[in-house]
C-alpha cells in the first residue's frame, strides 16, 4: 500500500491524522503541488481528478477522496474506531465529514483560489485552467462564516462533531479550521464551543501529522 501525499495540503493532512490515530504506517509518495506534479500525465493516469491524497492498495487499485480512503482503512483496521461502532454512528460521521468538506474546506478553497495570484488560471483542481472570479472571494468568506456558525451550534451540544466520540469528522474539521487561517479567518474567535473543542483536538499527537 502507498499514499500519494503532499505535506502542506489540508486534505492529505486529515488522512495522515487518521493514520496517526490508528498507528498505521503507510509509505508515502510525495506529489509536489507547488510544482504542479499532480497534473503530470503519470499522476493523471492514477487520478484523472488531479488531486491528492490517493491510496494505492496492495492489488493496485487507486482510491481518491479522503473519506473513501479512510473508510477503506477503517474496515481493514477497525480499532481504534474513527467511524463509530454502529450504523447510526457511521452515518453521522460520514454526514458531518461531508458537511465539513462541502461547506467548510470547499468554501475556504473558494476564497483562497479566487484570491491568491498563485491560483490564477488554476481555480479548480484538475487540468482545465478556469480563471479566477473575484466576486467569489466575498461570497466564499460569507460561506466560511456560515459554516463555522453551524459547527458552533453542533459543538455547543456535543463533545465531538458526530456525537460523544472523536471521529474522522473531527480530524477533517481540524484541517478546515487550520486551513481557514490561510485566508486569515480565525474560526475559534467568538465561537467558544469550537474554541474548547479545538483546544482538545489540536493537542492530540495526531494533529502534528
Ligand atoms: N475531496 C477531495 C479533495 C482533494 C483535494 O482537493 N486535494 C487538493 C490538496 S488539499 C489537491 O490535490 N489539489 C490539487 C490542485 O489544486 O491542483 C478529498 O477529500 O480528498
Amino acid at each position: 500500500m502507498r499514499l500519494f501525499d503532499f505535506a502542506r495540503a489540508p486534505n492529505p493532512r486529515r488522512v495522515r491524522m487518521f493514520l496517526a490515530e490508528k498507528r498505521l504506517d503507510i509509505p508515502k509518495v510525495p506529489v509536489n503541488l507547488y510544482r504542479m506534479e499532480q497534473l503530470s500525465p503519470a499522476f493523471l493516469a492514477i487520478n484523472p481528478g488531479g488531486t491528492v491524497p490517493v491510496l494505492e492498495t496492495d492489488d493496485g487499485t487507486y482510491i481518491a477522496e479522503s473519506l473513501a480512503i479512510c473508510l477503506y482503512l477503517e474496515r481493514l483496521h477497525p480499532e481504534p474506531s474513527l467511524f463509530g461502532k454502529s450504523p447510526r454512528a457511521e452515518a453521522l460521521t460520514v454526514m458531518w465529514t461531508r458537511i465539513v468538506e462541502s461547506e467548510g474546506l470547499d468554501a475556504v478553497a473558494e476564497v483562497l483560489r479566487n484570491l491568491s495570484p498563485g491560483f490564477r488560471n488554476h481555480v479548480l483542481p484538475g487540468p482545465v485552467p478556469y480563471p479566477q472570479l473575484p466576486a467569489l472571494v466575498e461570497r466564499g468568506y460569507r460561506r466560511v462564516a456560515q459554516f463555522f456558525d453551524r459547527i458552533e451550534q453542533q459543538l455547543a451540544r456535543h463533545a465531538h462533531l458526530a456525537g460523544d466520540d472523536l471521529s474522522f469528522a473531527d480530524l477533517s474539521l481540524l484541517a478546515a479550521v487550520d486551513f481557514a487561517g490561510w485566508v486569515d479567518v480565525r474560526a475559534t474567535d467568538g465561537r467558544p464551543a469550537l474554541a474548547r473543542w479545538y483546544g482538545r483536538v489540536a493537542e492530540r499527537p495526531s494533529a502534528g501529522a
